[in-house]
């Protein structure tokens, strides 16, 4: 099991990634993350944590780079497995609360913002990264980071790709609190205790509400046609190849913007 579960209290299910040394999205992490999420559902947990095994060095490195389509399909589609635990946390009833505890990249910075709240520690950093890769990042993955970055924020997260501290991410308000390492378990378990405490249907309301009120976003077919069109010249080029060639053979790659 890369994504067991524990319930504290009895109102707090809390799901450790636990998956090699970099907790990679490979499928059988987030397939695993599914069936946690599915089996805290049918428990009366108020409140879900996600994080990485604690003192962990790396919360998570993003997309398993070695499961990524190399032969012209889309890498990233609707079905799959990070986009079906990005729905569930959509669609969880009740709060998710990411708690992270050394560096996010790349898809995993995702997963941390597609969390209801983020609690980090100070000394944890964030990259997103496929600028570095050459990878067309998702029409879906780049509306769930607008909504909740900002757009210049993000713009420069996406065109540097280079870690910043998790300290700014805090000033700027998209992540909710920063705290020392040694604080961040029992700062994030006061805030679960403090939810757990409300109704959990009024919960349950308001985050349905505000998960449709923030997708109330129209774009006509030829719209998004086109968009698919632009990230298929992403998957289709010399630089989406080379960029996950150079990752696996642990040298920088060498674009040439086609
Ligand atoms: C597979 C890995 C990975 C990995 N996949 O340990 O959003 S997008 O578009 O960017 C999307 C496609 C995406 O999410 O791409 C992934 C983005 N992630 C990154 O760019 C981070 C890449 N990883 C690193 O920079 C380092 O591994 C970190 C800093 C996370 C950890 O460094 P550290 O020195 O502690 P290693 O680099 O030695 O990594 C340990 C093993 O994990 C593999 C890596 O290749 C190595 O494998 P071997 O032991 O077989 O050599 N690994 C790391 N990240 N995303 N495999």
């Amino acid at each position: 099991m890369r994504a067991p579960y524990a319930i504290v209290d009895g109102v707090i299910g809390v799901i450790t990634m636990n998956h090699g040394k970099v907790n990679a999205l490979s499928k059988v992490l987030l397939d695993d993350i599914v069936s946690a999420f599915d089996s805290l559902e049918s428990s009366l947990v108020r409140v879900i944590i996600l994080r990485a095994e604690k003192g962990a060095k790396v919360y998570s490195a993003g997309h398993d780079v070695r499961e990524l389509p190399t032969n012209g399909r889309d890498p990233l589609t609707y079905n799959d497995p990070l986009r079906q635990v990005m729905r569930k946390i959509d669609h969880y009833p009740q709060p998710v609360i990411a708690m992270v505890e050394g560096s996010v990249w790349g898809g995993a910075c995702e997963l941390v913002l597609g969390c209801d709240v983020i609690i980090a520690a100070d000394d944890s950093t964030f990259a997103i990264t496929p600028a570095k890769l050459g990878v067309p990042y998702d029409v879906h993955g780049t509306l769930n980071l607008i909504k909740v970055a900002g757009m210049h924020v993000l713009k420069e997260l996406m065109f540097t790709a280079e870690p910043v501290p998790m300290k700014r991410l805090a000033d700027l308000g998209v992540v909710n609190h920063v705290v020392p390492r040694d604080e961040l378990e029992p700062f994030t378990m006061k805030m679960a205790h403090q939810i757990a405490q409300t109704s959990p249907h009024v919960l349950s309301v308001l985050k349905e509400e505000m998960r449709v009120l923030a997708n109330a976003h129209p774009l006509n077919p030829e719209t998004y046609e086109r968009l698919q069109a632009l990230r298929r010249d992403v998957y289709d080029s010399h630089d989406y190849q080379e960029g996950i060639r150079a990752f696996l053979e642990k040298r920088a790659p060498i674009f040439r913007g086609c």
